[in-house]
């Protein structure tokens, strides 16, 4: 992979985020896995409107299957400069000139028109539906069905959680940690989330991963969190303006349910992009969660809460099965 790897800062921490560190002795490794390789099997998602791609395949001369994840860049406004877009190597390409309007390809330095590339190899059947396109519906769980359904399904399928302990274990991603509190209890670790290449502004997006293992999501919060969550508002949003002078004004500060791991983990993205998964319907500002707390102690352990679900992932044949939704159409087949 090193090869491939240009050698300025931004370029240099993509190639970075090709390496996974993988305990299961399945690394992404330099040298060991070349685009070159790929034999193309399914897209499994074409984004036009995120301009994202998502494909499934095979590395020649490797077994398993590989997830591959493209995304075009948005614009840094330092590259609307001389040494970017306006730079000597800089080719327009005419498609058609007519009175004062011109339409062109433009094809500027390939340093600054780099594609955000994620590998998940090994990728198992769940990473692929998480990926797939596919019909989504909304359930409402109340607390009754939390404990019935959700629960039991979650722990017995929830995603590894080797990657957040290798974090907070100091054995992976250290590089690019900003903030570390250590404190057993109220401790956690702010770092750049796997989609943001740690640079551009314009799509800030860091994750706090919480030390303490025994929270698994919004549903487990409560009073005695409230010091917690406190100060992951306080000392993140304090962390990133130092760091990236973004004003705590101009954050998202939020929660997903359902999470895709079930480890306690606060989003903070930049106000004006829309990261994925901002929507009513699956995120929850930690502010609000703060004040429902701090008005009912237990508003999680009693609230109903509604959440996407998607045909081909495995709890939607529980809610199924139990009447509380009903698919559409039949579930994409999964690439072997
Ligand atoms: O939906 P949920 O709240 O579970 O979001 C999980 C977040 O974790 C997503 O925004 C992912 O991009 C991010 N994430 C997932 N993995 C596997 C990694 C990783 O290995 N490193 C980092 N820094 N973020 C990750």
């Amino acid at each position: 992979m090193s090869d491939g790897c240009l050698k300025d800062d931004v370029s240099e921490q993509r190639c970075k985020r090709l390496k996974i560190d993988n305990e299961n002795g399945n690394n992404l490794n330099d040298n060991q896995l070349e685009l070159k390789d790929f034999v193309l099997e399914k897209i499994l998602n074409n984004n036009t409107n995120r301009k994202t791609a998502c494909v499934v395949g095979k590395f020649k001369d490797k077994s398993g299957v590989a997830l591959i994840l493209f995304e075009k860049n948005a614009f840094k406004e330092n590259d609307l400069s001389e040494e970017g877009y306006f730079s000597k190597e800089t080719q327009l390409k005419t498609f058609f000139e007519n009175d004062i309007y011109g339409n062109f390809e433009c094809f500027p330095p390939s340093t600054i028109n780099g594609v955000k590339t994620t590998i998940i190899y090994p990728a198992t059947d769940k990473h692929i539906a998480k990926f797939s396109q596919q019909e989504v519906h909304i359930v409402l769980e109340t607390p009754e069905l939390y404990k019935e359904l959700t629960l039991p399904h979650l722990e017995k399928e929830q995603f590894n959680l080797q990657w957040v302990y290798n974090i907070l274990e100091g054995k992976s991603e250290q590089d690019r940690i900003v903030h570390d509190n250590k404190s057993e209890k109220e401790g956690f670790v702010l770092l750049p989330d796997l989609k943001w290449d740690g640079l551009t502004k314009e799509t800030l997006y860091l994750l706090a991963i919480v030390r303490q293992r025994d929270i698994k999501s919004l549903r487990d919060l409560d009073e005695q969190h409230l010091p917690l969550l406190k100060r992951i508002r306080d000392e993140g949003k304090k962390t990133i303006l130092e760091k990236y002078q973004v004003p705590g004004s101009q954050l998202r500060i939020y929660l997903h349910y359902q999470p895709s791991f079930y480890h306690l983990h606060i989003h903070f993205t930049y106000l004006r992009h829309e990261a994925p998964g901002i929507y009513a319907e699956k995120s929850h500002l930690l502010d609000t969660v703060i004040d429902n707390i701090t008005m009912m102690p237990d508003y999680y352990k009693k609230a109903t809460l509604p959440f996407t679900i998607r045909e081909m992932d495995s709890i939607f044949n529980i809610y199924e099965t139990n009447g509380q939704v009903k698919r559409i159409q039949n579930a994409n087949l999964i690439v072997k």
